[in-house]
């Protein structure tokens, strides 16, 4: 089983509100269909959910926020999901959307929810979810696709969990970090990205090695390294191996 964080990044151009990359979505989607094994893929908000949660000024952590904003965020998130659905499907994948209010409630995961998009990838269909605004007891947060990617990754037997970023990896000032253990952390957070950018990723991909999958955050414009990395002959990117 195999899980592959999309980020925000590479699927849409931060830098111009709404603004998708079917093409580059097109790619890691025929990457993955070559992977031919069970995945799960979970995307992000980018120029999309990024866009209007700063304008509401949402956050990871609950809050009570115009209920307009909340609105407003999770109608993006499914525009955006329907260019990834179809740019998933012209890469050779059959996707199953999976909204992240069917996975998680308030904030825990729905485990046999889980399980079922465990099912579901082992039945040659993909489930996609991804990072979104959700309502949390009377408040609402900002749930990362990164944060999906720790809860889902125990919760599915997940061998190999991939970011697939805008970057090679995590550098060090210049030097790309190849390997990074328990200590190390330079990554910093992303202006515009309400859920913590390289810093996140760190964060999630450390709590996902502790939980026994490995993680590779890599390049997403060059998807081949995933296939690599998912055959065990070469790894790059920053790997973290599972504890
Ligand atoms: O891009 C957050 O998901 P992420 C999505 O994976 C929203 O951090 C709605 C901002």
């Amino acid at each position: 089983m195999l899980l592959v964080k999309m980020g925000g990044s590479v699927i849409t151009d931060k830098s111009s509100k709404e603004s998708p990359r079917p093409a580059a979505i097109t790619r890691i989607a025929r990457a993955i269909s070559r992977m031919d094994e069970p995945t799960i893929i979970v995307h992000g908000g980018g120029s999309y959910g990024h866009y209007w949660s700063v304008k509401y000024g949402m956050h990871t952590k609950p809050g009570i926020v115009d209920p307009r904003g909340v609105a407003r965020v999770k109608r993006s998130m499914v525009e955006l999901n329907a260019v990834v659905l179809k740019a998933a499907e012209r890469g050779g994948l059959a996707p199953y959307c999976m909204p992240p209010s069917t996975l998680v409630a308030g904030k825990k995961l729905l485990l046999e929810r889980a399980r079922e998009a465990a099912r579901i990838a082992k039945s040659c269909m993909t489930p996609i979810t991804y990072g979104d605004a959700l309502w949390c007891g009377g408040k609402s947060y900002i749930l990362s696709g990164d944060r999906i990617m720790s809860m889902l990754a125990p919760a599915v037997g997940a061998r190999l969990a991939f970011f697939a970023t805008n970057v090679d990896g995590v550098y060090d000032g210049d030097e790309l970090i190849t390997e990074m253990g328990g200590g190390r952390a330079s990554a910093s957070a992303v202006p515009g990205d309400v859920t913590g950018g390289m810093a996140r990723k760190v964060a999630e991909s450390r709590r996902i090695a502790r939980s026994g999958t490995d993680v590779l955050i890599t390049n997403g414009g060059n998807p081949d390294r995933m296939i690599y990395a998912a055959r065990g002959e070469r790894f790059h990117g920053t790997l973290f191996r599972r504890e």
